[in-house]
C-alpha cells in the first residue's frame, strides 16, 4: 500500500510518502515527539552516524512524522524529494545559503515576500554575496542581469503582495541557456493551483504557514527538488543551521494537507466572486487578481495555474486615510498579516508585510503605498462580501 504511485493529486495528498505506525497501525501516523533516538548498542550509533545503517539518530537530522510530511510534499510537487523547515523564512535562508557562497551573484524578482527581500537585500552582503533585482517578467531583463558569477534566479509567482504573475516557461529558458538554479516560491498557489517542477523548476519553496497547513496555527516551510540537492540543503543549512520543524507542526500540516485541495478550490470559488464584486464597485480604484479578464496574466490561468488563488490586492478610491477608515470598519475580515486560512484576512503590505523595503524600493518593485492586499477565507462568501460592501460605505459616504 505505502509503495503505491498515486498519480492523481487529492489522493497524494492523503496517502504519499505514509511513514504509518507499524508498531499499533494507528490510522494517524503518531506525533514522534522525542528529540533523539535509541541505539540497541555503540556499533549501531556509529552505524547511523557513518550512514551505513538506516535509521533516525536525532530530530533535528530526522524525525518519522517530519519525514511522512517530506515525502507527501514531494508527492504533492511532482519533485524527488523534500525538506522541512521550522518557517518559509527556514526554508528560503537554508535553500539559498545551501547554493551560494561568496562571490557568487543571484538574479531576483525586485518585488518578493519582505522577508525574503530583506534576507536577499540587506544580509546576503554581508557573506560576499551580489544580488540583481529585476523586473522578473521582463525575460530580456532577466537575461541581461546575468554574469559570470551568477549562479541561481530567484522569485514568486503570483508576487506577494501585487499579485504580478511571472511566465515559468520563459523563465525556465533563460535558465537552462545559462546553466543556472531556479528557485521558485509556490506559497501563493500550492500545488493544488501549480506544479512549477513540471515547468523545470529546481527548487520550490513554500511557506507551510499558509495554504498547506490552512488553519492558522502553525509557523513552518518547506521545498521540495532533486534528490541531489535536498540532501546537499538536509546535510548543511538544515543540520547545521538547525531551523528544523517540530513533529507537532509536522503532524498538524500533515492534517491539513488531507483537506488541501478542497480548501484551495473553495477559496478560488469565494476570491473570484470577491474579485468581481470589488471590481465592479465604485469606490473601488483598481483590483489586482489574475482571474479577472483585464489582469496582464489572466492567460496563464488554466494553463500555468489551474486557477487564480485566493489571494487579491487593490486600490480603494480615495486617500490613505480612506483605505484605513474602511479597513478599521471591517466587522467579521480580520486586520492580519499572513495568508490561506479559514478566516478572511485583510493587510496593507507597506506597511506591514513590506515593511522591510524602503518607500523608493517599493516603488522600484512596483509595489503601491495604498495596496491593499486580502486572503479570502472560507466563511460563506455573501457574509464577506456584505462586510467589505457595509466597510466601503464608509467611504462612499465621504465621497458623495
Ligand atoms: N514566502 C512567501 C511568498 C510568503 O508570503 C512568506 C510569508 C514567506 C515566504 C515566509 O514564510 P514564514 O517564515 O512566515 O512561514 N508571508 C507572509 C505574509 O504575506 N504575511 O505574513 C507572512
Amino acid at each position: 500500500m505505502s509503495d503505491k504511485k498515486f498519480t492523481n493529486l487529492e489522493t497524494k495528498a492523503i496517502h504519499a510518502g505514509r511513514v504509518g505506525d507499524p508498531s499499533f497501525g494507528s490510522l494517524a501516523t503518531p506525533i514522534h515527539q522525542t528529540s533523539t533516538f535509541v541505539f540497541d548498542n555503540v556499533q549501531q550509533g556509529a552505524n547511523r552516524f557513518a550512514g551505513e545503517e538506516a535509521g533516525y539518530i536525532y530530530s533535528r537530522l530526522g524525525n518519522p512524522t517530519v519525514r511522512e510530511l517530506e515525502q507527501r510534499m514531494a508527492a504533492l510537487e511532482n519533485t524527488e524529494d523534500a525538506a522541512a523547515f521550522g518557517s518559509g523564512m527556514g526554508a528560503v535562508s537554508a535553500t539559498l545559503l545551501a547554493n551560494l557562497q561568496k562571490g557568487d551573484h543571484l538574479v531576483a524578482s525586485a518585488a518578493l515576500y519582505g522577508c525574503t527581500f530583506a534576507l536577499i537585500n540587506h544580509k546576503f552582503a554581508q557573506f560576499g554575496i551580489e544580488v540583481t533585482f529585476v523586473d522578473i517578467t521582463n525575460a530580456e531583463e532577466v537575461e541581461a542581469a546575468i554574469q559570470e558569477n551568477t549562479k541561481l534566479i530567484y522569485f514568486e509567482t503570483p508576487i506577494n503582495p501585487n499579485l504580478v504573475c511571472v511566465n515559468m516557461a520563459e523563465i525556465s529558458r533563460v535558465a537552462k541557456k545559462h546553466n543556472l538554479l531556479t528557485v521558485m516560491d509556490n506559497t501563493f498557489m500550492s500545488p493544488v493551483l501549480q506544479q512549477p517542477s513540471n515547468y523545470g523548476m529546481n527548487l520550490i519553496i513554500h511557506s507551510a504557514t499558509k495554504y498547506l497547513n490552512g488553519h492558522g496555527d502553525v509557523i513552518a516551510g518547506i521545498v521540495c527538488g532533486g534528490a541531489e540537492q535536498i540532501e546537499n540543503i538536509k546535510l548543511t543549512t538544515l543540520k547545521d543551521m538547525g531551523a528544523v520543524m517540530s513533529p507537532n507542526d509536522a503532524w498538524l500540516i500533515t492534517r491539513g494537507l488531507k483537506t488541501l485541495s478542497v480548501r484551495v478550490e473553495r477559496h478560488c470559488d469565494n476570491a473570484e466572486k470577491v474579485a468581481d464584486f470589488l471590481d465592479n464597485h465604485s469606490g473601488i480604484k483598481q483590483v489586482y487578481y489574475p482571474g479577472l479578464k483585464h489582469h496582464p496574466a489572466n492567460h496563464l490561468v488554466g494553463t500555468q495555474m489551474k486557477r487564480a488563488g485566493g489571494v487579491i490586492a487593490f486600490e480603494v478610491d480615495g486617500s490613505f486615510d480612506d483605505a484605513v477608515r474602511f479597513m478599521n470598519n471591517l466587522k467579521m475580515c480580520r486586520i492580519a498579516v499572513s495568508l490561506g486560512d479559514a478566516e478572511t484576512l485583510i493587510q496593507h503590505p507597506a506597511s506591514m508585510t513590506h515593511s522591510p523595503y524602503t518607500p523608493e524600493e517599493r516603488a522600484a518593485a512596483g509595489i503601491s503605498e495604498t495596496l491593499i492586499r486580502i486572503s479570502v477565507g472560507l466563511e460563506h462568501v455573501d457574509d464577506i462580501i456584505e462586510d467589505l460592501e457595509q466597510a466601503l460605505k464608509v467611504i462612499q459616504i465621504k465621497a458623495a
